[in-house]
């Protein structure tokens, strides 16, 4: 047994199923989950001294890689000043002012500490500022683990084949299949509606880009029937764009929900949008909202030099060119052996399908269990990739045209090995 295996075993004792979030497990693919050992820019070493190269970037935050070093001072040098006040500190100021200059639609924000409370206050200021109770969120989009909207989620919901859990509590959650405007109306007739939640690039079940017009039917039937449109950009957040996807398909939601890259790797997440709203918000309103951890000091220095890094000039261009580099190199490959494939900017999901999905009952029809032997092929040819049909890979920018000839190749390889058990 190797040393991961090993400490999966070990870790079974005394963390439910051995990880702290399920979607780590591999009880979808084939072995057990890689135990990581370090990594650095998108080199990850996992704790039998392999090397891959990571396409999962811990789920998103990872885009400038791994330990970069102008990342790794700032946090070192924010530690000797104090690792946690629950006090308000100038760093927030500044960070607060560089999210809002970034993200379009966003005239004040609040800082939390993950993606699962930014959504969670932002469902709650969306009620409370409407005085509505229902949500709408779309099958197949995941928003972190609370209980309004653990109903027909993505990612690991959807991995485990759970419609749901239980123990959750959400009456007044709506569900509508993604990229279906009319069946999102039909709620809005029916049903008065706080907010409609949405990822406006879905990336929990698997990558799955809107189609021509949807999120400006969303903004538009959002206007016509008084609901707020939350833009959850956890994932395409600082990643499709500098200003997220809101930019780069040019719809302005009323909230946005940020996380991952705005932490840059530390736990931090956060939620604005126009200030009429977020005014709702206590101590100026009566929507309470708070966090022990919020605005961390090492967080916010970890999010503000990652922002820096990321205006760059020249950064987005060159992360498109390297995405759009990857696609090209496995475009005939993935139509050879008979899949698809969806990338927007640095997401990008290979389906197991022959045509790519649009949503979420389309991908649970993939070979998933041929999936399962593509990944772990891919593990063995030292490149990690999500360990799900129903989840994105994310590129770093730290990638070369040899990295991107490495991956085509191996990728090959790995879905020719996959065809039979
Ligand atoms: N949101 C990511 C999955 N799609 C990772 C977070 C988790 O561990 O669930």
């Amino acid at each position: 047994m190797n040393r991961s295996s090993q400490l999966f075993h070990d870790s079974q004792r005394v963390i439910p199923g051995g990880v702290n979030s399920p979607v780590r497990a591999f009880k979808a693919v084939v072995g057990d989950p890689v135990f990581v050992q370090s990594a650095e820019g998108h080199t990850l070493i996992d704790a039998d001294g392999n090397r891959y190269i990571d396409l999962i970037g811990s789920w998103g935050p990872m885009i400038v890689g791994h330990a970069h070093p102008e990342v790794v001072a700032v946090i070192q040098e924010a530690a000797t000043r104090g690792t946690s006040y629950g006090a308000p500190t100038e760093a927030e100021l500044l960070f607060a002012q560089d999210i809002v200059d970034a993200v379009p639609s966003v005239e004040q924000v609040r800082l939390c500490s993950s993606g699962t409370e930014a959504t969670m206050h932002a469902l709650r200021l969306a009620r409370g500022f409407t005085g509505r109770d229902a949500i709408l969120k779309l099958d197949g989009c995941y928003h972190g683990a609370h209980d309004s909207v653990l109903v027909a989620a993505g990612s690991g919901v959807a991995t485990f084949a759970q419609p749901g859990s239980p123990g959750i509590i959400a009456p007044a959650t709506l569900t509508a299949p993604y990229n279906d405007l009319a069946a999102v109306e039909r709620h809005l007739q029916a049903t008065p509606v706080a907010a409609i939640l949405v990822e406006p690039v879905a990336g929990n079940m698997g990558c799955i880009p809107p189609q021509p017009g949807y999120l400006e039917g969303l903004r538009a039937l959002c206007d016509r029937y008084g609901a707020l449109l939350i833009f959850d950009e956890v994932m395409t957040g600082f990643r499709l764009a500098y200003g997220g996807a809101q930019e780069r398909f040019g719809v302005r939601p009323d909230l946005t929900c940020l996380g991952k890259i705005v932490g840059g790797g530390l736990p931090l997440a956060a939620f604005g949008g126009r200030r009429e709203i977020m005014q709702r918000l206590s101590p100026v309103g009566p929507v309470y909202q708070a966090g022990t951890l919020s605005g961390n000091p090492l967080a916010v220095a970890a999010g503000r030099k990652t922002l820096e890094l990321l205006r760059a000039p020249g950064f987005y261009e060159r992360l498109e060119a390297l995405s759009a580099g990857l696609e090209a190199r496995l475009s005939p490959i993935v139509a050879k052996a008979g899949l698809s494939m969806h990338r927007v900017g640095s997401m990008i999901t290979i389906y197991f399908s022959p045509v790519a999905p649009w949503r979420f009952d389309e991908v649970a029809r993939c070979d998933l269990p041929r999936f399962g032997r593509f990944h772990r092929a891919c593990l063995d040819r030292g490149i990690y990739l999500p360990c799900s049909q129903y989840e994105a890979a994310f590129l770093p920018a730290t990638l070369t045209d040899h990295d991107l000839d490495t991956l085509a190749a191996g990728i090959a390889e790995a879905i020719d090995a996959s065809v039979s058990p």
